[in-house]
């Protein structure tokens, strides 16, 4: 068992993440290094790290736009009720989160059209970061891929924004265009429609148009050449080989930004073009078979999806806004304490992580926050507990019938009775034999 581990991030007034890479925070999880967060400093906060996009979320949202095509007719088309349907549902999240949101009208073919335009209160407005998808899908079928998945991890992008409190130095703006199956018609009308000096402020916009296609390829827009490099630099990281995009400028919703001039970018998976034998050599999937069998067809539905090719464009985009926004986190308000080292959870066993803390005096707070992010299929397996320095503990998850992956939650704890400093340590149980995980990372806020 690694010895007592973790870090302590200071106060909001001297934010300073010390950024371990993953083999440092693994070497510190095993109790070889204790982890220092570097004084602070009167240098500018480093830009802060996009946090983990959840695919759970993001398959959330796509299970709704399927849930609203079922209820209207097969589809979210332009001009159809379940386009609008899939607005409302977006914009009553966004809304919920704390963005300011605007609908912008335009008429296509006799029929109205909507654009959902977010606004992420802050930063500067004369330095806008735009990020979108279309949302509307073709009059053939839901439109799960094409493009359920570029709007939903866009969606789960700007949430991650709020959840974090994220405040970058450029203006965040996220949007949702509509009408795009019918040639880009509401992201042009919204590019036509700015003036030249509100033109000259986005200082990019990046695209996510089909990103989750089930025979995937890694396909980065090779428009701007800055945008082009965080997107593939991150992939890089991953150890994911990446290609430019090939299958024609100008399809999809960046093209109307890249004519005005903004510099642009984007991810997409693959839509009719036929896989390689190279191309599956390097991905995976089907060499001879297109990218996306159900393009623009009845069965582009939700099991027309590769969620980890979805969720890595998820986490690639929120890496691109969070690289190309500049800005420092918000930290939460208090002291806190993390390991993010990796734990694995035997299948069935029991496990700790510790986390030490230390230059607290006094007992911890009657409302503790215990932070933890669990990878594990199947969490109904899974009892959790909050250990506290001399060893009692309090009881956070009980196991059940719960099919849903992963547990990352925040709990509250009334901890008044226990000292704060000492060795806590999260005790995971998995109960059922079949499903295992690990523990991702974990934090106590005081
Ligand atoms: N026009 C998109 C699909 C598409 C085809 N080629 C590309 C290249 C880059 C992004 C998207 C696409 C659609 O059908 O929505
Ligand atoms: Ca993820
Ligand atoms: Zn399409
Ligand atoms: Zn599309």
């Amino acid at each position: 068992m690694p010895t007592p581990a973790g870090r302590r991030l200071p106060r909001r007034s001297s934010f300073r993440r010390a950024v371990l890479g993953a083999g440092l925070a693994g070497a510190l999880a095993a109790g070889l290094l204790t982890a220092t967060t570097a004084p602070a400093t009167a240098e500018a906060a480093p830009a802060a790290a996009a946090p983990d996009i959840p695919l759970t979320n993001v398959k959330a949202h796509l299970s709704q736009f399927q849930t609203i095509a079922n209820a209207n007719g097969g589809n979210r088309a332009h001009g159809r009720p379940g386009y609008r349907a899939s607005v409302d549902y977006v914009r009553g999240k966004l809304d919920a989160a704390g963005y300011t949101t605007t609908l912008q009208q335009f008429t296509y073919n006799g029929t109205t059209g909507y654009n959902l335009i977010a606004d992420w209160p802050g930063g500067d407005t004369g330095a806008v970061l735009m990020s979108g998808a279309h949302l509307d899908s073709v009059s053939s079928g839901a439109g799960i891929n094409d493009n359920g998945s570029g709007s939903a991890a866009v969606l789960e992008t700007a949430l991650a924004v709020a959840r974090a409190g994220y405040q970058p130095d450029k203006h965040l703006r996220f949007a949702w265009w509509g009408a795009e199956e019918l040639g880009l018609v509401g992201s042009r009308h919204y590019v036509n429609n700015l003036s030249s000096t509100e033109r000259s402020k986005i200082d990019g916009y990046l695209n996510f148009d089909m990103i989750g296609s089930p025979n995937a390829g890694y396909f980065v827009y090779d428009d701007d050449p800055a945008i082009e490099k965080v997107f593939k630099d991150w992939f890089a990281a991953k150890g994911i080989p990446t290609e430019i995009e090939t299958e024609g400028d100008g399809r999809s919703d960046h093209a109307p930004f890249k004519s005005a001039g903004v510099p642009v970018g984007g991810l997409f998976t693959g839509a009719g073009r036929v896989k390689t034998s190279a191309q599956a050599q390097k991905w995976g999937g089907t060499a001879g078979q297109s990218f996306d069998r159900c393009y623009h067809s009845s069965c582009d539905t939700t099991a027309n999806i590769n969620e980890t090719a979805l969720d890595r464009n998820s986490d690639a985009a929120a890496h691109a806004v969070w690289t190309l926004s500049s800005g420092t986190t918000t930290p939460p308000d208090g002291d806190v304490f993390e390991n993010t080292g990796d734990y694995q959870i035997p299948d069935p066993g029991t496990v700790e992580s510790p986390v030490s803390v230390s230059g607290l005096s006094g007992n911890a707070p009657g409302d503790l926050e215990v932070g933890v992010d669990i990878k594990h299929t199947y969490r109904g397996d899974l009892v959790i507990d909050l250990v506290a320095p001399d060893g009692s503990s309090y009881r956070l998850k009980n196991s059940g019938w719960d099919s849903g992956d992963d547990v990352i939650t925040t709990y509250t704890v009334n901890a008044s009775s226990e000292t704060a400093s000492g060795t806590w340590k999260l005790r995971v149980q998995d109960v059922y034999r079949t499903d295992s995980g690990y523990i991702d990372s974990w934090r106590l806020t005081f």
